[in-house]
């Protein structure tokens, strides 16, 4: 993380617009601020009651109880954004400027935009793979984030974490994840060590349908509740994990994962940003309030391909009818019919204008110099073992 840090702060043109000045450690450096063992296992469930506040009681008495409802143009705006950023980023592929491909996130852009509305700057949030829309909608700059995803130096982290390990810990995210799952215990990490730091933030974080039956997801609840950890798990359910449909991987309800232990769970319309954030808002403000962490579960439909490679590959595993239905629901049309016509057009403009710019800014941004191909590897002081490189 701190390596990540690190190339998130390598110096870019200080003439560009997208120069980084925001990034800093100074988050990420208070959320792992965590005692030792000693401050573990207070406040427990099981030593106080349900909705009492124990540890940093007056901390929680005096933080608001919900956060404001966001104007519905700024959540439309967000989905905007993340809709169009995927679809230029597709285009990219295509072309050849960004080596590997990605996951689009097209389709379930109300997830982010609702989720992260609810959220403070100083909150932070733990993604996956599919996690372009979340960086966006926590505030990541979209050219910088397209720059990463291009591998270019300026990038959030100098081209060097790409589509699926994006980070910016100035504003609040400690990472995206490539591997399924693994976000959920990092989050509650963080998040337990804010806890002890004092502080009231509280850490998002999200899964697919595809990490519920993880091991570690699992043990992380188990955590999660134990400690109270002000942590919101937000359960994307797009209906498929690459190519395999949830119904037949996922016994029981994801739902009923979280209750098990005690963490209460909520199924949302993962279409509607505004749905998503009343329901992200009362879950933080449990979160705020020391009353532990919930699971959501947001209903969702995934647009595009698990991954760009598909567009090439054409696997059959659902058909385009389906996908046509699918897409029936449309997170921009569910939040675009909130606000007014002219408004909405003006908002599309802007962002039309916005990507273009971050285009730009990504294709005219140099790759990484080979010869830093060693950077942000080993931690500061410490050199690789002689004969090893
Ligand atoms: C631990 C682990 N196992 C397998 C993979 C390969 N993999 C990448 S994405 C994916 C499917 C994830 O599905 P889901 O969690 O539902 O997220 P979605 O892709 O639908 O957003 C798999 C199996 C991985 N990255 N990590
Ligand atoms: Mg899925």
């Amino acid at each position: 993380m701190a390596d990540l840090a690190a190339a998130g702060s390598t110096p870019v043109d200080p003439a560009a617009p997208h120069a980084a000045d925001s990034v800093s450690q100074g988050s990420a450096a208070a959320a792992s601020a965590a005692p030792g063992p000693a401050g573990v296992g207070s406040p427990r469930p099981d030593t106080a009651a349900p909705g009492s506040v124990s540890a940093g009681s007056a901390r929680a008495a005096a933080t608001p109880a919900a956060p404001a409802k966001p104007d519905s143009a700024a959540l439309y705006r967000t989905v905007r954004l993340i809709r169009r950023f995927e679809e230029r980023a597709v285009e990219l592929v295509h072309a050849g400027h960004i080596f590997g491909g990605i996951h689009p996130y097209t389709g379930q852009e109300a997830i982010a935009a609702g989720t992260c509305a609810a959220l403070r700057e100083d909150d932070l949030i733990t993604s996956t793979h599919r996690g372009h829309g979340h960086v966006l909608a926590k505030g990541a700059d979209p050219a910088r984030m397209m720059a990463e995803i291009a591998g270019r130096s300026t990038g959030l982290n100098s081209g060097r974490g790409g589509s699926m390990h994006a980070a910016d810990f100035g504003i609040g995210i400690l990472g995206a994840n490539a591997i399924v799952g693994a976000a959920a215990p990092i989050a509650t990490g963080a998040a337990w060590a804010a806890r002890c730091a004092g502080s009231d933030r509280v850490v998002l974080t999200y899964f697919g349908d595809g990490a519920v039956s993880q091991g570690v997801v699992l043990e992380t609840f188990n955590m999660a509740a134990l400690w109270r950890a002000p942590v919101v798990f937000v359960c994307e359910n797009n209906g498929f994990a690459t190519t395999t449909r949830t119904a037949d991987v996922v016994a029981g309800s994801i739902t009923g994962r979280a209750e098990a232990f005690g963490i209460p769970a909520e199924r949302v319309d993962g279409m509607d940003p505004e749905e998503v954030f009343a329901a992200t808002a009362r879950a933080v403000a449990r979160a705020r309030r020391e009353e532990g962490p919930t699971l959501l579960e947001c209903v969702t439909y995934r647009y595009d391909a698990h991954h760009t490679w598909e567009h090439a590959a054409r696997p059959r595993y659902r058909t385009a009818e389906e996908v046509q239905l699918g897409r029936v629901v449309d997170p921009l049309d569910v939040q675009g019919a909130r606000i007014d016509p002219g408004l909405r057009a003006r908002i599309d403009t802007e962002i039309e204008v916005l990507l273009e710019e971050a285009v730009r800014f990504a294709l005219e941004s140099p790759h990484p110099d080979p010869a830093t191909a060693l950077d942000h590897l080993y931690a500061d002081g410490t050199t690789a073992r002689a004969g090893a490189i």
